[in-house]
């Protein structure tokens, strides 16, 4: 029977039925149980099991349409892509596999946590081609993201953390919707479906056996417009004192318009430590005027732990002590729409509000970036009223900073139906790697229109953090930005593995930042600083 001869031979035995991976090929005996000549997949499946990629269970069949899970479609890929097995945590036949793909970023911890929780569960569609295109193109991805998102029709059910891999996979076209062109992120995949995917790939990028990492596919744009001189850093609080908006400019308590350039934190539930008097006093040397805390609310941000707040505020009398201004940002992003706890937004923006009052240097940033399916007028536009009488009244007139749909990109819609408020501003953020000259003129569309714009975050990488470093594409933003005076934060002041951090993985800024901390972004950033 088929695959009992592989079962003993790869050993990897359980009760019961095992699906058997092979790391070596050679087809001896033709057929399963349940794949039939006539069926969609049965090339494919022939061909992936011919080639050793996958196998079938003990008893003969393939199940083509169970669902496959983690740890059956994580192993095949990095079997496929000849990775070694690493010490695991957990017992788990394909823990040691496993633990490979998750040091090699392929996906993060939560995903599928290495003690084993999610392994036997099935696999998520968008985790799943995640997965694939780390495994086999890499960071650096490139598309467009309007082409990308309108083949598909539930693209608001995609979460923002796939967005980059998934777009990337339908302009290669690994993946095309259902009938309905729908691509059912939070769905799962069939065996034959996962097969299928796995062979596109592989024909895809030419390489279905053990080979190493594919080169990124950076994308390289002629760019011949001459350097502009930087506009000049503006100084800190004892310069500008309590800043103001008047008309579009961010101005300074004189009304001399200010260009603020600083950093943002990574999720302060992650990287406390970048909040020190050291770390910040670090940053402002470099010549950074400002500075953003970026307090999650969701994956084990403020909501789960409410003391993240205390770091924040630490970070906050550190930011002033150190003469930065500094951004109190209520960081949402895995859940879109910033209504869903307006209460607790509310509460907390009280409470900042009335302990900083006083304080000169404070700016409110009340929804990081709104996304998936929320509107401006029906969501955001009545958050941030709400939000800002409740600052209002206690602090009448701290800047306040306002995002708008698809992660504070849509700043047209903004613009359509203003805020009736005294200084505010509108958010507008980019990646280098996924967005380019539509965004650039959408922002000159809006200032143009009389819209204040503030950058409070963006980064060399693309829009996951990491790809990259996009350089020729971040030159065009930062000239842009100087040319039109854009106060900005970069993502992120931390030392995370991934481009968009500004630190090498494991600097210790706390006697200052000397140059061999500094990741390529940090260069590019800190020295436009200067
Ligand atoms: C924003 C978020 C920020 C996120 C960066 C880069 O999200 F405000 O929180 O940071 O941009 O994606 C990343 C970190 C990773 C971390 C991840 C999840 O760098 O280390 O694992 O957050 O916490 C954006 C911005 C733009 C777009 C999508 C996202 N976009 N997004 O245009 O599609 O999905 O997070």
């Amino acid at each position: 029977m088929r695959g009992i001869k592989r079962l003993i031979k790869t050993a990897l035995v359980a009760a019961g039925c095992v699906l058997v991976f092979l790391s070596c090929a050679g087809a001896e005996e033709k057929g399963f149980s349940d794949v039939k000549g006539s069926d969609w997949y049965y090339d494919t499946v022939m061909e992936m099991s011919d080639k050793g990629v996958l196998s079938g269970y003990s008893d003969g069949s393939f199940r083509p349409d169970a669902n496959i899970t983690a740890a059956e479609y994580i192993s095949v890929l990095c079997r496929l892509k000849g990775l070694s097995p690493t010490q695991a945590q957990s017992g788990h036949w394909a823990a040691p596999l496993l633990q490979t793909a998750l040091d090699k970023g392929w996906y993060d911890y939560d995903e599928n946590p290495p003690t084993g929780e999610k392994f036997d569960l099935p696999i998520e569609r968008q985790l799943a081609v995640k997965i694939l295109i780390k495994a086999f193109a890499g960071d650096g991805l490139s598309y467009d993201y309007n082409t990308e998102s309108a083949k598909i029709k539930d693209f608001d059910m995609l979460s923002g953390r796939y967005y980059d891999t998934v777009l990337f996979a339908y302009k290669d076209g690994l993946v095309e919707g259902d009938s309905d062109g729908r691509f059912r992120p939070a769905g799962y995949l069939t065996r034959a479906e996962a097969c299928t995917l796995i062979k596109k790939a592989c024909d895809k990028y030419n390489s279905d056996t053990g080979d190493t990492e594919t080169a990124p596919m950076t994308p390289v744009t002629p760019y011949d417009k001459p350097a502009q001189t930087p506009a000049p850093i503006s100084g800190g609080i004892s310069r500008n004192g309590a800043l103001k908006v008047i008309g579009t400019s961010l101005c300074g308590e004189d009304g001399t318009p200010v260009v603020l350039k600083g950093i943002s934190t990574h999720g302060l539930q992650w990287f406390p430590n970048f909040t020190s008097k050291e770390y910040i006093k670090a940053a402002a040397d470099r010549g950074a005027n400002v500075i953003r805390f970026a307090m999650y609310t969701e994956e084990g941000g403020y909501i789960q732990s409410p003391s993240v707040k205390n770091t924040l505020v630490s970070g906050v009398d550190n930011a002033l002590a150190c003469d930065m201004y500094a951004i109190i940002d209520w960081h949402i992003l895995s859940d879109g729409n910033p209504m869903t706890h307006i209460n607790e937004a509310k509460d907390f923006f009280a409470e900042m509000a009335e302990k900083y009052k006083d304080a000169k240097g404070v700016i409110y940033e009340i929804c990081n970036e709104p996304n998936g399916s929320v509107s401006w007028s029906e969501d955001i536009k009545p958050y941030a009223e709400e939000i800002i009488s409740v600052i209002r009244a206690y602090d009448g007139d701290g800047v306040i900073l306002v995002g708008s749909p698809t992660w504070s990109q849509d700043i047209d819609k903004a613009a359509a139906d203003r805020i009736a408020a005294e200084n505010i501003m509108y958010t507008c953020h980019f990646y280098a790697g996924t967005h380019t000259d539509w965004l650039r003129d959408r922002i000159k569309t809006a200032v143009g229109s009389g819209l204040p714009v503030f950058i409070s975050e963006w980064g060399v990488s693309d829009a996951s953090g990491s790809g990259g470093v996009f350089e020729e594409e971040t030159k065009k933003w930062l000239d842009f930005m100087n040319e039109n005076g854009l106060s900005r934060c970069s993502w992120s002041y931390c030392d995370k593995n991934e481009s968009s951090a500004l630190l090498m993985s494991g600097s210790d800024p706390s006697d200052g930042l000397s140059d061999s901390e500094l990741s390529a972004a940090g260069k590019i950033v800190f020295d436009d600083m200067q």
